[in-house]
């Protein structure tokens, strides 16, 4: 453990912070307390949260999601690996490093904002990766001093974090059929998601999926081929090939009275990483092994075939080339999503600009471990004229940040899981919340957020 404190620091210190005038960096009141205790995850997971409140009253708490299909490149969330405690996945290091260095380094404090939080905590971890303190510590307490801010600046999050600019509704990917590490792998394929794009509004995008996500369920249980709902809230069907599951949800589509392609279309999450061994992507559920050129022609093949608008870690998070293969053969059609690839580091989202290896960046903040760096993520992925998907994990919590961060940024898209399960239904319901009270502030951005137009006009 590093002893309490890390150096003082001057407001040009570091390299977070790259907006000159970052909404959320506005100095607030000292902090006086900062708390942290274990809670639980959507799986039932040990997790962190923690409070932190300022002289002038403002309480705020954070919350942190893990992954399953985690990147390899991810900042680390910090468990306590004893077989005794919650099998090894206890938390209680983390909390100690919140209660002890953390908070002894942030009451010293005499101006704080985000950027001086976040920047002193990254000083005081001195890792790459946040190894030492635990990215679950440290985003735990910037996502609540990032809430309490708002508050002692009487904002709604979402202002606080985007000044009166952030008000754009965003277009929701949401799971019907969960696969790969979120359902035992039946089938290989982890999400199977639609995007409504000719829908008008927020709620009639929700009233669309429920009607798809209603009428799958029906399908299934017709068909004896229903299992239960995956990690994230999709179904967990019974299928033999990864592209059945495109013929039930065509059918849904259809069965609920909507034209797909035009009304209705798919993006998938591949998680492609989890599928690769040894130079190959074995799919396990169909007993195949393809090379990095045989799965673009698969994927090529799915996009000729089926309405797909959207696909997410298309290859392994080191498969560069099989990137640049993919963006060759579909980057003009359809967006291509860095998740793993990316992690919502500014530097491989750097590298991945430079050689065009996509045309989206999935936003995570415990991939990168503090709000800052994760608005500069948001930041560089936009000036690139580049999307931004804000998205949630698959081990989640009933913290809805993510809506905020979503409507603040004008990432444009926002990725959460399905149409069940309170974790994921808390961030909807957070984003129907926003747009009432932004009121005719408030813009529904639809399908135009996957238009390559959409991110040029963001630089
Ligand atoms: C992903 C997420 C959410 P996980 O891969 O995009 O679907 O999964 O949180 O397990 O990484
Ligand atoms: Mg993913």
């Amino acid at each position: 453990m590093a002893e309490g404190g890390g150096r003082p620091l001057k407001a040009d210190d570091g390299n977070i912070g790259n907006y000159v005038d970052r909404n959320v960096d506005r100095i607030v009141d000292r902090i006086i307390d900062i708390d942290a205790y274990q809670v639980f995850d959507s799986r039932g997971n040990p997790t962190v949260e923690a409070t932190v409140t300022l002289a002038d009253g403002s309480v705020g708490r954070g919350l942190v999601p893990s992954g399953a299909s985690t990147g390899k490149y991810e900042a680390w969330e910090l468990r306590d690996g004893n077989p005794n405690r919650f099998r090894r996945k206890s938390v209680y290091q983390a909390v100690a490093n919140v209660l002890g260095p953390i908070r002894e380094a942030l009451l010293r404090l005499d101006a704080p904002h985000q950027g001086i939080v976040d920047q002193q905590m990254i000083l005081l971890d001195d890792t790459n990766n946040r190894s030492h303190l635990g990215a679950n510590a440290i985003l735990a307490v910037s996502m609540a001093f990032c809430c309490a801010a708002a508050q002692s600046r009487k904002l709604p999050l979402y202002e606080h974090l985007g000044g009166g600019e952030g008000n754009l509704i965003p277009l929701p990917e949401i799971q019907i059929v969960g696969g790969g590490v979120h359902a035992a792998r039946t089938i290989d394929i982890q999400d199977f998601m639609i995007v409504a794009p000719q829908a008008r509004g927020f709620e009639e995008t929700l009233e669309l999926t429920y009607n798809v996500y209603k009428e799958t369920e029906l399908l299934l249980k017709e068909r004896g081929q229903l299992v239960g709902v995956a990690d994230e809230g999709g179904f967990w069907p019974l299928v033999e090939r990864n592209e059945e599951v495109f013929d039930l949800v065509l059918k849904a589509i259809e069965r609920a009275g909507y034209t797909p392609g035009t009304q209705v279309a798919f993006a998938l999450d591949i998680a492609a990483s989890d599928l690769y061994r040894d130079g190959q992507y074995r799919l396990a559920s169909e007993n195949r092994q393809l090379s990095t050129e045989e799965l673009a022609k698969m994927l090529a093949g799915w996009a000729r075939n089926y309405p797909i608008v959207s696909i997410e870690d298309p290859m392994d998070q080191d498969d560069w080339q099989g990137w640049q293969q993919i963006m060759d053969v579909l980057g003009d059609e359809i967006q291509i999503v860095g998740d793993d690839l990316f992690t919502t580091n500014v530097g491989r989202i750097q590298e991945g600009i430079a050689r065009q290896s996509a045309s989206a960046v999935l936003i995570k903040l415990n991939q990168i471990g503090t709000v800052s760096e994760t608005l500069d993520a948001i930041q560089l992925t936009q000036s690139a004229g580049w999307r931004a998907v804000v998205s949630a994990r698959s081990g989640e919590t009933e913290d809805a940040f993510i809506s905020h961060l979503a409507v603040a940024t004008k990432a444009g898209q926002l990725k959460v899981g399905s149409f069940s399960r309170s974790e994921r239904m808390a961030k909807w319901n957070e984003v129907l919340r926003i747009e009432r009270r932004l009121g005719s502030k408030a813009r529904y951005i639809g399908g135009e957020a996957l238009s390559p137009s959409f991110g040029s006009r963001r630089s």
